[in-house]
């Protein structure tokens, strides 16, 4: 199954009376979508190389989990463009991210750094997400205003709920947004965080990645609309569902449903069609579920190729300039996967440390002594 090349918008719109489009008029000639939605040549550039680091990072993941050096990895191959479109259409300096595991390329792209990726991937000590406690790809970083992650599929989705109440009353103008899968988006956990945003028409941003898989289940097994954001008129928000393998496109409608936020128009919800380019995770083989030639078409909608077409297409990216990009990126993930090799392993001791108030680890290693 490949990702629906369509832009659809739900009822909720024509409920709610809401415009979702640019006020172009219609004699206005076509301008580049870049044109169109305010976007520099510098910040274009700045987007494809977020992709193609979080690409890097994310290979370079594969490799250490097949090393047996990094425990488990769970991949954002596919989402990229997806993840970058719909950051940097935030204020970093002031929204909040609640990411899920496929948001690698997001949270680069709020302020993440490979070394402190491969420190959590490594499970160091100096790990930021949790001090080596948590499995890798649980994002969360204050620093980054990125918000703690925890295993149980779709619990993120309250969180950000929580995030966005938080947002209203401090009155501060920020935006919360989550992402999660087209499975998330069959559990109570989505109706309760979307049901409650809408009521009180909270500034959050629901973004559902649909890769149209919950590990080897299709998404025609768990859902019977025809999309995720079929949803919103259920909830009496807005909906949309874009490409997520074009990155302005996603970078289109985060725009939009911030810009509602923040006017006090209450939550979106947005399904982002991308591709998974990989299996579920390092521990299960797609091949025992879908057919190659799904798993071919899926390729040839990489979001990496997409944006990089556009940029071709117009002139906005030459092979020089690629090259000086993946040479950074090289240098940068070689430097920190040294570095976050390096440094060490968190002290057994220290296990409870955050985990449980009060309470202290055993001393194994001298009950254990003869
Ligand atoms: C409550 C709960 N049930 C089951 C799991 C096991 N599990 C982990 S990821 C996943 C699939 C989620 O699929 P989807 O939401 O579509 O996201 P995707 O992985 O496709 O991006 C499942 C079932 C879990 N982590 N939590």
């Amino acid at each position: 199954m490949v990702p629906a090349r369509r832009s659809v918008r739900t009822k909720t719109s024509v409920v709610n009376g809401l415009h979702n489009g640019l006020a172009i008029p219609a004699s206005a000639p076509a301008l580049p979508i870049h044109e169109e939605l305010g976007l520099s040549l510098e910040r274009l550039r700045e987007m494809f190389e977020t992709m193609l680091l979080a690409r890097a990072v994310d290979e370079r993941q594969w490799i250490l989990n097949r090393q047996g050096r990094e425990a488990f990895h769970i991949s954002c191959q596919g989402h990229e463009g997806s993840g970058v479109g719909s950051a940097f259409a935030l204020d970093r300096d002031r929204d909040v991210m609640v990411p899920y595991y496929r948001s690698l390329a997001a949270v680069i792209a709020f302020g993440v750094t490979p070394r402190e990726l491969f420190l959590s991937a490594l499970a160091k000590a100096d790990d930021p997400m949790s001090g080596g406690r948590q499995m890798p790809a649980h994002y969360g970083l204050a620093r980054a205003r990125i918000l703690t992650s925890g295993s149980p599929v779709a619990t993120q989705i309250p969180h950000a709920t929580g995030a966005a109440l938080a947002s209203k009353i401090r009155g501060d103008g920020a935006v919360a947004i989550t992402y999660f899968g087209d499975g998330a988006s069959s559990k109570g956990d989505f109706h309760e965080g979307l049901n409650f945003a809408a009521i009180h028409k909270l500034p959050a941003i629901f973004l559902c990645e649909n890769n149209h898989y919950a590990i080897s289940v299709p998404s025609s097994k768990q859902m019977a609309v025809r999309s995720v954001a079929d949803r919103a008129v259920g909830y009496g928000m807005f909906g949309e569902s874009v490409d997520g393998t074009d990155t302005l496109a996603v970078y289109r409608a985060v725009s939009l449903a911030a810009k509602r936020a923040r006017a006090g128009e209450g939550p979106t919800l947005i399904e982002s069609n991308v591709v998974r380019l990989t299996p579920h995770s390092s521990d299960d083989d797609d091949r025992r579920y879908r057919p190659e030639a799904e798993r071919e078409e899926a390729r040839h909608h990489d979001p990496l190729d997409v944006f990089r077409s556009y940029l071709r297409e117009h002139r906005l990216l030459d092979d020089e300039g690629e090259a000086a990009m993946r040479g950074r990126i090289q240098h940068e993930v070689e430097t920190a996967l040294e570095e976050a090799e390096a440094a060490a392993l968190p002290v057994p001791e220290t296990a409870f440390d955050q985990v449980y108030a009060g309470v202290r680890m055993p001393n194994f290693r001298d009950a254990l002594r003869p």
